[in-house]
């Protein structure tokens, strides 16, 4: 499961070769979490590569700094135009960006007035997230024994290194299980989301979501699957799900940056509808692929295409 490896990092304005893209061992990060984080993702299309939302997600990641009164050095723009310079300087063309502020090194103590706050942006090939087959053959989860992060605990908007403890929480009991995924309940016992994925049901034509307020994170991919969903002619709810909603909905499936649209085809090994991909997941698949990869128009305005020749710095 080695990651591959690229040419360049940008950390602080600067490209940095892959390999010397270091930080302290005392970094307030390493001991505290005290970390923000985005995943993006850039398709290659007919004019080159293209990066998904970008814009809204790093305005996400800004406001997640900003929950954490962490000011980076780099404005939004500057941090969009990085992004679309690591994918030109690698030369890539499908790939996930990883853009990060942390706290550095300075001093140990939980107080993190004083860290320095540091930027950085890599970008490297990830394929499918819970498999080669998931996005056609769906995957198998369960409800997990481990609960969303209360209101008022960790705010689960801010998308914040330290709340992927509970999501490796969720995680582990899935692989130990032998499922691809967990779904963690909020408090309440209501369904909130996947250890990295927002989840959709669909019940007698109908798209159901949890809202903001079931501890989930305010996904980009569920907003543009929202926004695609509508546009096919489906009405879409965000409501609050009772667990047993999801044994006896008709369809279900992840969004996310890195799981994409992904039908999960059984629930603590009930299975969901027939236990196959439903038409609607499909529909929403082709839409949500096509716009993504430049085959449909970009009708929304959501492909920032990377520059490449003269136009690439670093
Ligand atoms: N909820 C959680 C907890 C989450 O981590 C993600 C993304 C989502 C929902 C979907 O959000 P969006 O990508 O904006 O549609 N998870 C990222 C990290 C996955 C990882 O393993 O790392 C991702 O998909 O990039």
């Amino acid at each position: 499961m080695a990651m591959t490896k690229t040419d360049k990092i940008w950390m602080n304005g600067e490209f940095v070769a892959w390999d010397d893209a270091k930080i302290h061992v005392l970094s307030h990060v390493v001991h505290y979490g005290s970390s923000v984080f985005e995943g993006i993702r850039a398709y290659n299309t007919k004019k080159g590569p293209a990066i998904f939302r970008l814009g809204e997600h790093i305005e996400r990641f800004i406001n997640s700094a900003k929950i954490y009164r962490m000011q980076s050095k780099f404005t939004a723009e500057q941090i969009e135009r990085a992004c679309l310079d690591v994918v030109a300087v690698n030369k890539l063309t499908d790939c996930y960006l990883r853009p990060l502020i942390y706290r550095g090194y300075s001093h140990v103590g939980v107080n993190p007035i004083g860290t320095p706050v540091e930027t950085m942006i890599a970008a490297f090939p990830w394929g499918k997230y819970l498999g080669e087959e998931a996005i056609t053959k769906g995957v198998a989860v369960k409800i997990g024994t481990w609960a969303r992060m209360a209101p008022n605990t960790l705010p689960a908007m801010a998308k914040a290194g330290g709340n992927y403890l509970n999501s490796q929480l969720l995680k582990l009991e899935a692989v130990e299980d032998k499922y691809e995924e967990a779904i963690a309940l909020d408090t309440q016992g209501y369904v909130s989301e996947g250890s990295g994925e927002n989840v959709f049901i669909v019940i007698k034509g109908e798209l159901i979501t949890p809202p903001v307020s079931s501890s989930i994170l305010a996904g980009i991919t569920r907003s543009s699957v929202m926004r695609i969903a509508k546009d096919l002619g489906y009405t879409v709810r965000e409501a609050v799900i009772p667990r047993e909603m999801l044994y006896i909905a008709d369809e279900f499936f992840f969004t996310g940056t890195a799981v994409e649209v992904t039908p999960v085809t059984s629930v603590d090994r009930i299975p969901v509808g027939n236990g196959e991909r439903g038409p609607v997941t499909k529909a929403i698949q082709d839409a949500f692929f096509g716009i993504v990869t430049g085959e449909l128009p970009d009708r929304y305005g959501w492909l920032s295409h990377v520059p490449t020749g003269a136009a690439v710095r670093g």
